[in-house]
């Protein structure tokens, strides 16, 4: 008979992962415990929970009193079972947090959250700007146990120095000053043991353990191989684990991510196939005008062999899902809930996040209840395109007033910023004065860019609906307004780039990039793995570079791209 293993539910986002993460690595029963009565029914049988959250501090604190879950857990650690916690479950440990004041955490550890800085040192003195959330894998510098600094070859429940890990907050116990230090100190002495990781110049917790307790920042069911040989070592009780080896570690801090796109529709037969545009044109050029939509494969195979090739991130775009509802698109919601089976690295999913009224029963599903639907179907993160043009477009019309209820806004209250990706479509619109338009104008510096006419100007009109419409509105301001209401992320199309295979596109990169302060992803024109070394060593700071094309036709898989970047640039990639 299988093992149960528990893990606390309050409805705060992806817990399908932990609980396939769980399954693939024994045979395990996952029992969800959602509130009082779950936990206390169960209470005798529980001997490893899992605690696992994700975004807002409050809202989760709030949840576990809310469902009566908070003393249960503490009686629970009391009692001396194995608890692991994870992301907002360790921060829930502390004190309080800065993004919830006056919310106390379950006090355990004497620290307070604080959030991350943007004007880094570290940054500063390359020009750049520190985005906030941090996203991506980072390595721990130091893990002590108790006082003890442990050395390379030791290991804590499996965690190490050597291998990245997936992080995603914007919070965290940051050793900010000598007071905060003094305590860590205090608490290594009484027995906590400690990972320290970095992010810029700050230091912060990445694990805490003591007695039964062993809480994480980042995601081990969303970091691979690596993050999984962590639960398996929860689940099998081994805090001490050693290695015969050092590995071959990458250089410190975090890295720059490479991420596989698969753009998703119904071909003409009906079935779901992963496509790929020339300048968002999906269907092939064929002399019979039959003109099908290009098929590349089957999304859960093509995705799965990205991750095994070393995808940093997979993400599916449902190309054609404003014309349908999503909530009756149900092979999509499949193709995630397989792929979240086997890929263990963050999976987003975009296409028709908006509110939407079922057009048969006249019901309305608010955008929150449909980005529900896709976490509870494995996705970690959400990516919202035409309706984020909207949303912007109605911010600016009243004066840049929020609203409170947008999908931007009500998914990150709920799920947190970092759940929420802003994708924007947006094509080169030339003007030959700046005078033309409201939104901020490049000049053309290079006379063989001018536009057809001699333009010397351009700024970059955003589209929505697949680039079937265009707004007056330009990225930089569409990603601007979308930052002020809540978003997390930004993954910058270019449909001037997409499918030529001719590189990423600086010039709109660099001005989106310089103008907001949440990590943006670089997305549209590589073609080899020189593109990404290009975008990464530019001097704007891209977080993550995006490809779909090259990787689709085979031309290039994710490994060869990683191994080009380590031998020929200082670009960190795991
Ligand atoms: O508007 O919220 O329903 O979301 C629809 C989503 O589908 C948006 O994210 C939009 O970008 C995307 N989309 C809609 N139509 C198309 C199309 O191609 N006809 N795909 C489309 C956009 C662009 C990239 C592509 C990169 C890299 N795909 O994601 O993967 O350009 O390509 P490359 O490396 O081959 O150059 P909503």
């Amino acid at each position: 008979m299988s093992e149960k293993v528990y893990i606390i539910d309050v409805e705060s986002g992806n817990l399908q992962s932990l609980a396939n993460a769980i399954k693939y690595i024994g045979s395990y029963e996952v029992v969800f415990i959602r509130d009082r009565e779950d936990f206390e029914k169960h209470n005798d049988q529980i001997t490893k929970l899992f605690f696992p959250g994700v975004g807002n501090f409050g809202h989760f604190v709030h949840e576990l009193s809310a469902r009566g879950l908070n003393t249960h857990i503490k009686s629970y650690i009391d009692s001396g079972r194995e608890i692991m916690g994870i992301c907002v479950g360790l921060q829930s440990f502390m004190n309080s947090s800065e993004e919830s004041p006056n919310v106390p955490g379950l006090g355990l550890l004497d620290f307070e959250l604080t959030k991350f800085d943007n004007h880094d040192s570290l940054y500063q003195s390359k020009g750049l700007v520190k985005a906030v959330p941090h996203i991506g894998w980072n390595r721990n510098e130091k893990i002590f146990d108790g006082p003890r600094e442990l050395s390379s070859t030791e290991a804590l429940y499996n965690t190490n120095t050597e291998d990245s890990y997936y992080f995603v907050h914007s919070y965290a116990a940051i050793l900010s000053n000598d007071n905060v230090r003094a305590k860590i100190e205090k608490a290594k002495k009484e027995g906590w043991s400690f990972a320290i990781a970095k992010y810029g110049s700050e230091e912060f917790i990445a694990c805490a353990s003591y007695k039964n307790l062993f809480a994480t920042q980042f995601h081990p069911e969303k970091s691979g191989e690596a993050g999984l040989s962590i639960i398996k070592a929860f689940l099998d009780g081994e805090r001490h684990s050693s290695r015969s080896q050092s590995l071959t570690a990458n250089s410190s801090g975090l890295t720059r991510r490479i991420i596989a796109c698969l753009d998703v529709r119904s071909n003409d037969a009906g079935d779901l196939v992963v496509t790929k545009g020339d300048q968002y044109d999906v269907r092939e050029k064929s002399d019979d005008g039959a003109n099908e939509v290009r098929n590349l494969g089957k999304p859960v195979e093509l995705a799965t062999k990205y991750y095994r090739q070393g995808a940093d991130e997979v993400t599916f775009l449902n190309i054609t899902s404003f014309r349908e509802s999503p909530i009756k698109d149900l092979p999509m919601l499949e193709v995630l809930r397989k792929a979240a089976e086997k890929i263990f690295v963050p999976l987003t999913v975009g296409g028709g996040i908006k509110d939407l009224v079922d057009p048969v029963s006249g019901e309305l599903y608010p955008a929150v209840t449909v980005a529900d639907l896709y976490f509870r179907s494995g996705a970690d993160k959400v990516s919202i395109g035409s309706d984020a043009v909207r949303i912007a477009e109605e911010y600016y019309a009243s004066n840049k007033s929020k609203s409170g209820k947008s999908a931007i806004e009500a998914i990150s209250a709920r799920f947190g910023v970092q759940a929420v990706v802003i994708s924007v479509d947006p094509k080169r619109k030339y003007l030959n004065d700046p005078s033309q338009t409201n939104m901020a104008v490049i000049e053309i510096s290079d006379p063989e860019k001018y536009g057809p006419n001699g333009e010397k100007f351009c700024y970059y009109q955003v589209t929505s609906q697949g680039g079937r419409k265009t707004h007056e509105l330009g990225a930089l301001e569409l990603c601007q307004a979308c930052e002020a209401l809540g978003a997390g992320e930004i993954l910058l199309n270019s449909i001037d780039h997409d499918g030529t295979n001719q590189g990423f596109n600086f010039e709109l990169l660099k001005q989106v990039k310089g103008a907001v302060s949440i990590p943006v992803i670089a997305s549209s024109g590589a073609g080899v793995p020189l593109h990404f070394k290009d975008v990464f060593e530019l001097d704007c700071g891209v977080d993550a570079a995006l490809g779909a094309g090259m990787f689709h036709r085979g031309d290039y898989d994710i490994a060869s791209v990683k191994d080009y970047l380590r031998e020929n640039s200082d670009i960190n990639v795991r």
